[in-house]
């Protein structure tokens, strides 16, 4: 869906903020950076080139070759791309009484960061009772002082009353919370289809984007009433109950009502082929529709859910994943330019935990699993393992769809998403010769397992950069407080 910037990283010294204009013959002082880069090979979105980044305020001051700087990173045999954006995480959300969701904004961003990442995005969703304002004031609070990471927020509207749509909404959304999210599942979060056109009616008039969860509610109550009177009741039974007509069917009815409504649209973890057509023939129609996929699509399967005991609630999330006939047609749209972003969805409970997926009455229904998967850490080495270096994506490619469409559509773009002069020198250093399996006892999450455990992947980030600072190195958080901020976000690029 999107054009390519122009390429950034170039030749000698061609890029360099500050300077001025040297009418004078007198040789200029050559600029000293806070720190350099050194030997990295550097790739955004739209083109690679070998250079060295200058860095000075925590912003990209220079790309060019032998650059000066008090600190500086041998990056030889290394490659440099665009922190990873993930605009797709649920930290602290509110999950039920109960339940609670293992990552609060320190584990989270921590992880965040040990995967490569240097900004996510997760969902601002109010309790019981809370306005939407209210909501937002408090997960700030949360998210204050505490992140590894820098961050920004979604909004999830489940609400439509006058005062969220006629008040809240547009206040907040003109505040820079330019993006929300609207469920068609859920009790107590699907909306009606007329629903979800007043909101997309906000959208339009206030420049937002509208992400939307894809699933028919009333076809999965449907199907989970019958599973359970034919005592179908295990975890498998959750991707049993969600097939993938639900996701198709929800997905034409989402685009519809974009299009009645005249907005854009983005359309979130879509998990398999007849969804992704949808998107496909949406856009020959001439529609705004963004896309997002994620690692469990192309590493997962419904089969995984059935895995001894109660072992398949690790892998309970929704959309559930398929079959692996499913991850070719997920690859080619990735491969194709049918997905915009590669997110990871991390949704973390612990797995040993009643306040976890072991919740009251999860051993008796599929239905009280608490549904997600955690995963910040592992979306950037799993998409460089299975799509670059197996050869289906470019590594420009690859900054594209985690990094920089990111920052377009969310409305942070050119501040971040990019490696060019006057961004945020948000940075991952990556060894792509690293081969090593996903192990839980180097994560950094809450979670007490992954999904992954034991998945072999070659290419790892060995060092992430937040405007500047060290944040990871050697896939461990560097131990300086807390560094993140919070990022005022505008307009999605896609809508100016
Ligand atoms: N949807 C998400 O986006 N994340 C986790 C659970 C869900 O249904
Ligand atoms: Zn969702
Ligand atoms: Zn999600």
């Amino acid at each position: 869906m999107f054009s390519q910037p122009q390429c950034t990283a170039g030749s000698k010294n061609l890029h360099r903020s500050g300077t001025g204009t040297d009418r004078s013959h007198r040789r200029r002082k050559p600029m000293t950076h806070d720190t350099v880069i050194q030997g990295a090979r550097v790739v955004t979105a739209s083109g690679t080139s070998h250079c060295d980044i200058g860095i000075a305020d925590g912003k990209i001051a220079t790309l060019g070759t032998g650059l000066a700087g008090s600190e500086v990173i041998d990056a030889a045999g290394l490659i440099a791309l665009p922190g990873g954006i993930d605009s797709h995480v649920h930290i602290s959300q509110p999950s039920g009484p109960g339940i609670e969701m293992a990552d609060d904004f320190a584990s989270g961003t921590r992880s965040a960061a040990c995967g490569g990442n240097t900004t996510v995005l997760p969902f601002c969703l109010p309790e019981e009772g809370q306005t939407l304002r209210e909501a937002v004031t408090a997960y700030r609070a949360k998210a204050q002082g505490n992140c590894l990471t820098d961050v920004s927020f979604h909004l999830i509207v489940k609400e439509t009353d006058p005062v969220t749509l006629g008040q809240d909404l547009p206040a907040l959304i003109q505040a820079g919370y330019t993006s929300f999210k609207v469920f068609m599942t859920y009790e107590g979060l699907a909306l009606s289809d007329r629903q979800i056109l007043n909101v997309m009616a906000v959208a339009k008039e206030q420049n937002a984007m509208v992400m939307v969860h894809a699933e028919n509610e009333d076809a999965l109550e449907f199907l989970r009433d019958q599973a359970e009177r034919a005592g179908e009741i295990g975890p498998y039974h959750h991707a049993t109950t969600r097939p993938i007509p639900v996701e198709r069917e929800a997905t034409h009815r989402a685009i519809s009502l974009a299009e009645i409504a005249g907005v854009p649209l983005t359309i979130v973890h879509v998990s398999n082929g007849e969804a992704t057509e949808e998107i496909v023939r949406a856009r020959q129609r001439g529609l705004t529709v963004f896309a997002e996929t994620c690692p469990q699509y192309v590493t997962l399967t419904a089969k995984d859910l059935d895995r001894d005991g109660f072992d398949g609630a690790k892998y309970v999330c929704s959309p559930p994943p398929r079959t692996s006939d499913e991850w070719p047609k997920i690859w080619a749209g990735i491969e194709q330019g049918v997905f915009d972003l590669f997110s990871s969805d991390h949704c973390p409970f612990r797995f040993n935990d009643p306040a976890g997926k072991d919740a009251p009455g999860a051993r008796k229904s599929f239905r009280n699993i608490p549904n997600g998967i955690p995963g910040v850490q592992t979306r950037l080495p799993i998409l460089f393992s299975e799509g670059v270096v197996k050869k289906r994506i470019s590594l420009e490619r690859f900054a594209a769809i985690t990094a920089t469409n990111h920052a377009r559509l969310y409305g942070l773009y050119p501040r971040k998403g990019a490696i060019m002069v006057g961004a945020d020198a948000d940075i991952a250093l990556w060894d792509p010769g690293l081969t090593k399996p996903i192990r839980q006892v180097n994560l950094h999450h809450g979670s007490d397992y992954t999904p992954w455990e034991g998945f072999e992947v070659t290419g790892w980030p060995v060092r992430t950069i937040l405007r500047g600072m060290t944040v990871m190195k050697d896939g461990n958080p560097v131990s300086k407080p807390p560094m993140g901020q919070f990022v005022e976000r505008g307009a999605p690029d896609v809508l100016l």
